[in-house]
């Protein structure tokens, strides 16, 4: 070869690890996939109880057709009989009718509004009883994914979390809860908590609503926790009632729950949960990540600012109405199946 010749073939190489390097910057700060490989996500909800937790389930299979998210399985930790239906109707309507469902048998049993339209749609499982317990399908899909490599989003209370730290080897696995916990899951997402703190004795409904469950997870989670808490001033649901599908049971739990709360929009607790958990800080984020989390037996947080821990929680980045329009054309997107 040529001087000439190594010169351009330098120039090249050299080219090529720059264009490397900047692929992965870009990746770091704009997602978190590498690649844009779809993030294997378990949702985890107390359904029923706010009508968010329908909304967010909507906006998953979304990102789940978009190539973003791969769903790995829904879990209820209502214990209610209707919270396995109603994920049902959702999973159908969104062409997966055959995605595994769990729910808690031990967790909290509110029964509100949503039974109201699930029998107006399609679905398999006609009571929660019907429905594996939780637990156990947690530790058959964990044990099967690659180490590392799981995101539970919880948009409920954190009793399945609680029941699954302390679960024990099994068909599925040799290992412990907590073992299981450490060697598959990347990251808990969990919608709860105020930040940084709650007023004292006034905690946040859904570490209140299992305050024994929030304490554990909060103290003994062995890996990375992302509280998000965000959401009440992101208002969201008035288009998707006003122009969402008539087959959709998303917008009938919406319309269900605004005419009985005499509201005609709702706070996108749970939507936002789901968007950080599959697409990451994005535009829309920041973290608070020096410190760490108390939660107490009463559903109250205390954040203790200090040297990083397993545990961040999420601020805004995007203004609030901003990010209400991203979620509401994410809640209008057509199914693909
Ligand atoms: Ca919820």
């Amino acid at each position: 070869m040529t001087d000439r010749g190594r010169y351009l073939c330098l120039v090249l190489r050299v080219g090529a690890v720059g264009l490397v390097l900047i692929l992965l910057a870009g990746c770091r700060s704009g997602g978190r996939t590498d690649f844009g490989q779809a993030v294997p996500v378990i949702f985890d909800t107390d359904i029923g109880t706010d009508v968010d937790d329908a909304g967010a389930l909507a906006i998953l299979h979304i990102l789940a057709d978009k190539g973003e998210a791969r769903i790995l399985a829904t879990m209820s930790a209502n214990q209610n009989r209707w919270c396995a239906p109603a994920i049902d109707v959702i999973n159908t309507y969104y062409g997966r009718e055959d995605m595994p469902i769990g729910c808690s048998k031990t967790g909290p049993n509110p029964e509100k509004w949503y039974h109201d339209s699930v029998g107006d749609f399609p679905h398999d499982l006609s009571s929660s009883e019907d429905a594996p317990d939780a637990v156990g399908l947690y530790r058959k899909i964990l044990a099967t994914q690659p180490d590392n490599s799981v995101t539970i989003v919880v948009v409920g209370w954190l009793t399945n979390m609680a029941d699954l730290l302390d679960s024990k080897p099994d068909r599925y696995s040799p290992l412990g809860g907590r073992e299981l916990v450490e060697g598959k899951v990347k990251e808990l997402v969990s919608m709860g908590g105020r930040w940084p703190n709650s007023p004292k004795g006034e905690g946040e409904y859904n570490f209140r609503m299992d305050g024994a469950a929030a304490h554990k997870v909060i103290s003994e989670w062995p890996g990375k926790i992302m509280f998000t808490g965000l959401g009440k001033d992101v208002m969201t649901g008035g288009r998707l009632v006003a122009e969402g599908p008539k087959d959709n049971p998303v917008p009938a739990f919406y319309r269900n729950f605004f005419k009985g709360h005499k509201v005609s929009e709702r706070s996108s607790w749970d939507l936002i949960a789901v968007l950080y958990a599959v697409r990451g800080l994005s535009d829309y984020f920041t973290a608070v990540s020096e410190g760490k989390c108390i939660g107490r037996k009463d559903g109250s947080n205390q954040w203790i600012p200090g040297q990083p821990s397993n545990h961040s929680y999420l601020v805004y980045k995007m203004p609030q109405a901003e990010l209400a329009a991203v979620i509401e054309d994410l809640l209008l997107t057509r199914r693909v199946r």
